[in-house]
């Protein structure tokens, strides 16, 4: 059989949305590159998706499946996709009889990111009335935080990285969450530029970087407001550009006069001498690139921290130069009209909606009303990926709680479905996909049949409405006639009048991206001033004291910061049922530095268990300085069955409301590690 070559796009939730070449041999898929013609792609991708055939062609869900054993262990008989999908109509008909619609909550997280299938379920959800998620676990804090200052998630095209002169990755560890902005990144050091990484741990960006700073977790206020302050006293300040474009005032320069690098210092961990340095590379650069990570703003004072930092080009006028100013994300540079997808105008005004990051404590409150008693779990693993993960599987363990999941492997949620519907993988549907870390819109065929049984999430929801009886016209479009009807409805040109039929460049203007004509705000301007909507926030760019590790009883009694930042080798939890990759990786790690080891009695490969008020898990130590004292940390995500408790990392970290507007501080963990005696 020939090997055939395609165009396609990387589904899976991360920024680079990468534009692929997939060579496929006697309906199987053979390989997958980076295509060298993309703008932003230019033919670099990562090793996880190279590797996608482990998922493809691996042990995936083929039929539904309905549970026989208890929930959890994983006993399941193979069914008809009719007998599933009637079990799955009378378990939502007979919750709303008893409860209401509000007692059915679809839960859909980013599997797929492609526009038709990531939220099709809201259109049925908008229908029938069920409850609603306010999705805040990726973006919400970061966003709040880089909202407060610029107003949207625009910034300079990403690609022009290769023409700063200084680089600095703040709180994103691209060379494993965003490879392909290292390939922008290259260039520029190529023609001289520095690569300066902030981040608490030696990640593996910071291995390759020209100078790495490691402030404590959650600092960055700080560090940014001295560095301000060094800004603005050593002459650094463009004062035209701030008086002009931005809200600075006296007030603030009185504010800032009094934010030191001695008053930074013992915030950050860091010396005054690194602080002033850092602030004058800043100042004394032509033009200067900050890519902000969406990784530091998981702290609770996330949101102040991504405010603070995004002030900087503001301060120099940096924003104005080719090749300068910062980037957080750049989704709102779109302008993707999804109510055919969604058909929010059937949406009930006051629908109950749960906030993702706290699904475990609605799960498990007896007084919450109505109950969740129907779960519909599309396109994410919550049992692996959300915080407080002890109430979360507590929750799914309810006998009165009916779980669906569509998934397309045997995932830590998927254990205490009740059904088990097979998912399609995005080879073997078609969708449409923004990005949040570049600029172009894309499209992606169904290459490949699905696999067995498998539907994809768009027809599922179809087959499943009109079981139910809505037989709306909504519900009876095919994915390609969907597509169409998206694009259209975004004025977008048909896809036939895309380069190679494939992307379309989103981008705005020069200017627009530079903010020259101004601030996506209200009076045009960046905002120092955040204008929080939560009064305990500080009201200027400063460091904000509500961490963990800034509570002296927590601080005591647990001496470790312990923060759980994504691995290399997996996405979110996608790729962590792969045995080849489990095997490459060896087993949970906990990195902890020399001196915290030695102190314990603790030496690398040395079994160990890691606890706090939440849970207590047992690993391996790895004893490295890329930790500074008083750091341990995991790389994320193991499923449940590397662990003998059965449940993974993020059993440790807290889900505690996080202002502005919610999301997972999974950074702002305080543990301690003990020894597990032979
Ligand atoms: N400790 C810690 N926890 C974190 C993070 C962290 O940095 N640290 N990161 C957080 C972030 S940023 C995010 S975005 C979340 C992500 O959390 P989740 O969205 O839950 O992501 P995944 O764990 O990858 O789960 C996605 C699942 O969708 C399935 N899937 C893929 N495509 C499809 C499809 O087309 N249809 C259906 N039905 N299923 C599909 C995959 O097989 C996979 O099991 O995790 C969060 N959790
Ligand atoms: N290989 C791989 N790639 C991924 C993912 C994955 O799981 N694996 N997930 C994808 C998803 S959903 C997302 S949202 C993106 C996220 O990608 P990024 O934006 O890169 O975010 P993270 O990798 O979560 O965290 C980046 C870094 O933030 C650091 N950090 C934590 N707290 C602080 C702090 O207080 N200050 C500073 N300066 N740094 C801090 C962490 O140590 C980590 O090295 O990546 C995507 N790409
Ligand atoms: S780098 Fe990100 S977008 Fe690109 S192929 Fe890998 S996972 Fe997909
Ligand atoms: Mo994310």
């Amino acid at each position: 059989m020939p090997i055939t070559k395609h165009y396609s796009t990387c589904a899976l939730d991360c920024p680079g949305a990468c534009a692929l070449l997939v060579n496929i041999e006697d309906r199987q898929l053979k390989s997958i590159k980076g295509d060298t013609e993309h703008p932003f792609t230019q033919g670099v991708i990562c090793g996880k998706v190279s590797r996608y055939a482990d998922i493809q062609n691996g042990k995936r869900i083929s039929t539904p499946l309905l549970r026989v054993g208890t929930k959890g262990d994983g006993e399941y008989k193979e069914i008809s996709w009719d007998s599933a999908m009637e079990r799955i109509v009378e378990g939502i008909q007979s919750a709303t009889k008893k409860h209401g619609p509000e007692s059915i909550l679809p839960y859909n997280s980013s599997g797929t990111m492609g526009i038709i299938q990531k939220q099709a379920i809201d259109r049925l959800g908008n229908r029938a009335g069920f409850s609603r998620i306010n999705d805040t676990v990726c973006y919400s804090i970061g966003f709040s935080g880089w909202q407060a200052g610029v107003g949207k998630a625009i910034g300079p095209n990403p690609t022009e990285i290769s023409d700063s002169d200084l680089v600095v990755l703040w709180g994103i560890n691209a060379a494993t969450t965003h490879i392909t902005l290292m390939h922008h990144v290259k260039k520029a050091r190529k023609k001289g530029a520095k690569l300066i990484v902030v981040d608490p741990y030696r990640n593996k960006t910071a291995k390759i970087a020209d100078q790495h700073i490691a402030p404590l977790p959650g600092s960055d206020g700080a560090l940014a407001c001295a560095m301000m302050h060094v800004l603005l006293k050593e002459d650094f300040a463009n004062w035209d550009y701030l008086q002009k474009m931005t809200d600075f005032d006296g007030d603030l320069l009185a504010h800032l006069e009094e934010k030191t690098p001695e008053w930074a210092a013992p915030l950050t961990g860091l010396s005054t001498d690194e602080i002033i340095n850092f602030a004058r590379s800043y100042g004394e650069a032509q033009a200067p690139f900050i890519r902000v990570g969406i990784g530091m703003s998981r702290q609770n004072n996330g949101a102040v921290n991504i405010h603070s930092v995004s002030c900087l080009p503001a301060i120099t006028g940096a924003w104005e130069k080719k090749g300068g100013g910062a980037l957080f994300a750049t989704g709102d540079g779109f302008h993707v009209n999804k109510e055919p997808v969604l058909q929010n105008k059937w949406r009930k005004k006051k629908v109950r909606q749960i906030d993702t990051s706290l699904l475990g404590q609605a799960l498990i409150d007896d007084n919450l009303e109505p109950p969740i008693a129907v779960l519909l779990v599309f396109n994410g693993n919550p049992a692996g990926s959300l915080p407080g993960l002890n109430k979360v599987h507590k929750g799914l363990q309810r006998e009165d709680l009916f779980t669906v999941v569509h998934e397309q492997v045997m995932t830590d949620t998927a254990r205490y479905a009740d059904i088990i519907l097979p998912a399609t993988t995005f080879l073997e549907h078609e969708d449409i996909y923004k990005s949040y870390g570049q600029t172009t819109l894309q499209y992606a065929g169904k290459l490949l049949p699905p696999k067995d049984e498998a539907r994809c999430n768009h027809d599922m929801v179809n087959d499943l409405a009109i079981r139910l009886g809505y037989n709306d016209e909504a519900f009876t479009f095919s994915s390609a006639e969907m597509i169409k009807q998206v694009v259209a409805a975004s004025n977008y040109p048909p896809i036939k009048q895309w380069t190679n039929e494939q992307w379309l460049e989103c981008a705005p203007s020069w200017e627009d991206s530079h903010f020259i004509k101004g601030f996506p705000q209200k009076d045009g301007k960046f905002h120092f001033y955040p204008r929080w909507s939560n009064p305990d926030m500080p009201p200027v760019p400063d460091h904000w004291a509500v961490n963990r590790r800034d509570n002296i009883l927590i601080k005591n009694r647990y001496p470790l910061d312990f923060m759980l930042p994504p691995a290399n080798e997996v996405l979110n939890t996608t790729f962590s049922s792969s045995e080849k990759i489990n095997k490459k990786r060896g087993g949970p790690k906990l990195m902890l530095n020399p001196i915290d080891a030695k102190s314990r009695n603790i030496t690398d490969g040395d079994t160990i268990q890691v606890f706090n008020d939440l849970a207590c898990l047992t690993l391996k130590a790895q004893v490295t300085t890329a930790v500074r004292q008083g750091l341990s940390l995991c790389e994320i995500n193991y499923s449940g069955d590397e662990f003998p408790e059965g449940i993974s990392l993020n059993a440790l970290s807290h889900d505690n409301w996080v202002a502005p507007n919610g999301g997972p501080a999974f950074h702002d963990n305080r543990v301690e590690v003990e020894l597990v005696k032979p």
